[in-house]
């Protein structure tokens, strides 16, 4: 182990020394090395697991207000609750985290590490998370293309975290071990004080009324929106690249994916749920 990771160390430099399309190879092979080689998990450690624009950023205020008990004193969520696969770039290192050490990923099952720690997973509305990341590609990755061609490359799982389907799949299909909690954007929208509970429990907090309520005052999408700069970690190089910012927290509605979807992309996305789900009780919409 410790020969290939100085191995891949040396042939990621390598890479880095070239600079322009070698520096992403470089990337990928820094990202392969943390993954797999540098982090172990340990008990504590905890995943909030989600596909893109699925409610990460909303669970990770949540979490961490249940257990610092309404800490508002941060100047970024990502140096309470830091973004998994992006370590290997931050100046983040995994020995200065307190216990327990809770992280933020896009992994799909098949990629995450596996261990005992604890994975929440989080699954929304797929036809809200198409529209989401698509506003999202518009505003934070210069995506110039329309609507449907986006669509498309949703459908066919062409976008940077690859297909929707399979990432909800994946995960679904272990929804049952103990160490796995799969919960619902919706359920946060619709069921907070319950859901919570179930967060809660999972993670062996303790609750009560007081607690419950700072939690969610602190993390309503009014509160959360006035003090935008605290999530989107982008904000400082979107600035100097000539990005919009404010933008990421967008509507945090659920539902309105259906609404702006013609009947044919409806018909397109059902089929496709059908394809790769091969049952009506995942999508659940
Ligand atoms: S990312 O980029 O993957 O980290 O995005 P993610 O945080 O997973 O998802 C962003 C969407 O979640 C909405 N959001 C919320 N909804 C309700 N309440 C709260 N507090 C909240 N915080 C974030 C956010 O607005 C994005 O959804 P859209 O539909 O674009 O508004």
């Amino acid at each position: 182990m410790k020969l290939l990771n100085i191995t891949l160390l040396i042939v990621q430099r390598v890479f880095e020394f070239f600079g322009g399309i070698s520096q992403y190879i470089a990337q990928t092979i820094a990202s392969l090395r943390f993954i797999k080689l540098i982090y172990k998990p340990i008990p504590t450690d905890v995943f909030i697991v989600t596909y893109p624009r699925s409610c990460t950023t909303w669970m990770q205020m949540i979490i961490y207000q249940l257990i610092s008990n309404g800490d508002l004193e941060f100047n970024h969520i990502g140096e309470k609750i830091p973004f998994f696969e992006r370590i290997p770039f931050s100046n983040i290192r995994l020995k200065g985290l307190p216990n327990p050490r809770i992280f933020k990923t896009h992994l799909p099952y098949d990629k995450i590490p596996k261990g005992k720690c604890k994975y929440i997973y989080i699954m929304r509305n797929g036809m809200d998370v198409v529209l989401s990341y698509y506003h999202f590609y518009k505003s934070y990755l210069k995506y110039h293309n329309n609507f449907d061609a986006f669509f498309k490359k949703f459908l066919d799982g062409k976008l940077q975290s690859k297909s929707w389907f399979n990432h909800v799949l994946g995960w679904y299909k272990v929804k049952e071990n103990e160490n796995v909690l799969f919960l619902h954007y919706e359920d946060l929208k619709n069921n907070f004080d319950a859901t919570i509970v179930k967060i809660s429990n999972f993670l062996g907090i303790e609750l009560n009324k007081d607690k419950l309520k700072i939690v969610k005052q602190n993390s309503e999408f009014d509160f959360m929106k006035n003090y935008e700069e605290k999530f989107d970690h982008a904000n400082e190089i979107l600035l100097t690249m000539g990005i919009k910012p404010k933008n990421f927290l967008r509507k945090g509605t659920s539902d309105y994916g259906k609404i702006e979807f013609d009947d044919k992309k409806i018909q397109l996305f059902e089929k496709k749920m059908d394809e790769i789900f091969k049952s009506k009780t995942i999508a659940k919409i």
